[in-house]
C-alpha cells in the first residue's frame, strides 16, 4: 500500500492517522515535492494529495480513502461510529473539517508560507476568527461529558486535529477560557498515538522553514471550498487580482480512470 502525502497537508495527516489506527502496512511519497509531482499526476488526474495505491487499485479524495479502508480492512479498528446517530454527525464533523475548517485555515495560512510581497488583507483574519469560533463553540458544546467528538475515538478526530493543530500557528487559536472542553480534548488527542506522532512528523516538517521545502511557494492552488470562502469573505477583488497576475494553480480534471 503506498500513500502520496505531505506532512502539511491535513487530508493527507488525516489519512495517514486513519492507516496507522488500523495498523496497516504502507510506504509514503510526498506527492507535493515538485520532483514527485508527475507521479501524483498518474494517479490523481486533479494532482492532488492524498491518494491511496492498494492491490492496484487507486483511491483519491481523503474521505473516500478512508471510506474504502473500512470497507476493505473491516476487521481492522473502526473510524465510523456502529450507531447511525453517531455515524451520521463523526461524518458530519468530518466534512465541516474537510469543507470548512480547512478553507479557512488554509485561506490566511498564504501569508506565512507562499512567497507574496503583499500583506493579508484587511479584515481577513478577524473574519476567519468569527467563523471559527462558531465551529469552536459547536465542537465545546458536542465535548460536554465526552473524550471524542462522536462520543468513543472516531473519523471526526481524525479529521479534525491537524486544523486543531494549525490554529495557534496561524493565530486563529481556541482560547482556554471560552473553550475549555476543547483545549481538553485538544491536549487529550495529543497524547495518544496516532496524534502525537502525526504531530512530530509534521513539527519536523515545517521545522525545516518554507524555504527548504521543494514545494511550489509562487503560485496558489485554489479550489471549491477555499475559494468560496474567499468570496464569501469579501475578497473578490483580491482574488481576481491573483488571477490576473498568474498566481494560481487549478486543480487538474478529477476524471477517473479505467477500473
Ligand atoms: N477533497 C480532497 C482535498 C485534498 C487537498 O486539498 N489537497 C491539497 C493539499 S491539503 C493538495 O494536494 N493541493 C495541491 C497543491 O497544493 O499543489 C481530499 O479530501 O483529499
Amino acid at each position: 500500500m503506498r500513500l502520496y502525502e505531505n506532512a502539511f497537508s491535513p487530508f493527507a495527516r488525516k489519512v495517514r492517522m486513519v492507516l496507522e489506527h488500523k495498523q496497516l502496512t504502507f510506504d509514503t511519497i510526498d506527492g507535493l515535492d515538485l520532483a514527485n509531482q508527475a507521479a501524483l499526476e498518474r494517479v490523481n488526474g486533479r494532482v492532488e494529495v492524498p491518494a491511496l495505491e492498494h492491490d492496484g487499485v487507486v483511491v483519491v479524495n481523503s474521505a473516500d480513502i478512508v471510506a474504502y479502508l473500512e470497507r476493505v480492512f473491516p476487521e481492522s479498528p473502526a473510524v465510523y461510529p456502529s450507531e447511525h446517530r453517531a455515524y451520521v454527525h463523526a461524518r458530519a464533523w468530518e466534512r465541516c473539517a474537510d469543507t470548512v475548517v480547512d478553507a479557512i485555515l488554509v485561506d490566511v495560512s498564504y501569508w506565512i508560507w507562499a512567497q507574496r510581497d503583499d500583506a493579508m488583507p484587511d479584515g481577513l483574519l478577524d473574519r476567519a476568527r468569527a467563523d471559527l469560533a462558531k465551529v469552536y463553540a459547536a465542537l465545546e458544546r458536542d465535548l460536554d461529558g465526552k473524550d471524542f467528538v462522536a462520543g468513543a475515538l472516531s473519523i471526526a478526530d481524525f479529521a479534525l486535529f491537524p486544523h486543531l493543530n494549525a490554529t495557534r500557528m496561524l493565530q486563529v487559536p481556541f482560547e482556554a477560557a471560552r473553550f475549555p472542553r476543547l483545549l481538553a480534548y485538544y491536549k487529550r488527542l495529543r497524547g495518544m498515538e496516532p496524534f502525537s506522532g502525526d504531530i512530530a512528523r509534521t513539527a519536523e516538517y515545517l521545522g525545516r522553514g518554507p524555504a527548504a521545502l521543494n514545494i511550489e511557494r509562487r503560485r496558489i492552488f485554489w479550489r471549491g471550498d477555499r475559494i468560496e470562502w474567499m468570496l464569501a469573505a469579501g475578497q473578490h477583488a483580491w482574488l481576481m487580482n491573483e488571477i490576473a497576475a498568474d498566481r494560481v494553480i487549478w486543480p487538474g480534471l478529477g476524471i477517473p480512470g479505467p477500473a
